[in-house]
């Protein structure tokens, strides 16, 4: 099979305009410093449609520290805190423009979209750990590692950023978390799916590359738990 290589000609545009800005500011104001770029620079690659799709990204680096420093909740029925808070829409929606400028440069229809958004996720190396750590999308982009619940949240958090309502999906026999979309696959038989409030929401296996939406691998066997989307934890709603 023959790859090709697909490289994105520009990096985190909004992250130039806010140090244009900056530096427009300063100029008006008189006061001389050296722009400092607050980034941190990730290089992924992945495969997507038999091609080879590369991307290099500047993250905010203070968002990351902001991140990381958060407290974590343990309760798996809150995680959907992790996928949906808003205070990393800026960043990952940076990503999502940045991925898609590939798709489109590289004539993909809205389906094919989707998928290459997905197998960018699916992609990030998978860990075990030692004991639980739910990472906030960022940590898990920056990190560049991701066990299930991290890339169940990444996943989640993209796609949410591309529109897509979503929701996790505890598997808690099998100590597994996946993620269920809110879009209906060209082809239905056999899938997967689970209904919850009023929406069908796809299986989507987020921890390797390949898995279509709607496939579940047949070791999941269990009726999941679903962790709705949420900005609250349980304890405060
Ligand atoms: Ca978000
Ligand atoms: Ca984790």
């Amino acid at each position: 099979m023959t790859t090709q290589s697909s490289t994105l000609g520009f990096r985190i545009p909004y992250l130039r305009s806010v140090l244009s800005a900056l530096a427009a500011l300063l100029f008006m104001t008189g006061i001389s410093v050296a722009a400092q770029p607050d980034g941190i620079e990730r290089e992924y690659r992945w495969s997507y449609g038999g091609r080879t799709w590369t991307l290099t990204y500047v993250f905010c680096e203070s968002s990351y520290r902001f991140f990381r420093m958060l407290p974590r909740t343990l309760d798996y029925a809150d995680y959907g805190v992790y996928a949906s808070d808003m205070r990393d829409d800026v960043d990952l929606s940076g990503l999502v423009a940045a991925i898609e400028q590939l798709a489109y440069t590289a004539g993909l229809d809205a389906w094919e979209r989707l998928n290459l958004i997905i197998s960018f996720a699916q992609a990030i190396p998978y860990v075990t750990e030692e004991g639980e750590y739910p990472r906030y999308p960022l940590e898990t982009l920056i990190e560049m590692e991701a066990d299930c619940e991290d890339a169940s949240i990444l996943a989640a958090a993209l796609l949410q950023q591309m529109g897509f309502d979503t929701i996790l999906l505890a598997f808690l026999e099998e100590h597994h978390m996946a993620v269920g979309v809110r879009v209906r696959p060209p082809a239905t038989d056999g899938q997967t799916y689970y209904t919850w409030n009023g929406g069908v929401y796809y299986y989507l296996e987020p921890t390797s590359i390949g898995w279509k939406i709607g496939q579940k691998p047949e070791r999941y066997s269990s009726l999941p738990v679903i962790v709705p989307p949420t900005s609250t934890l349980a304890s405060t709603r």
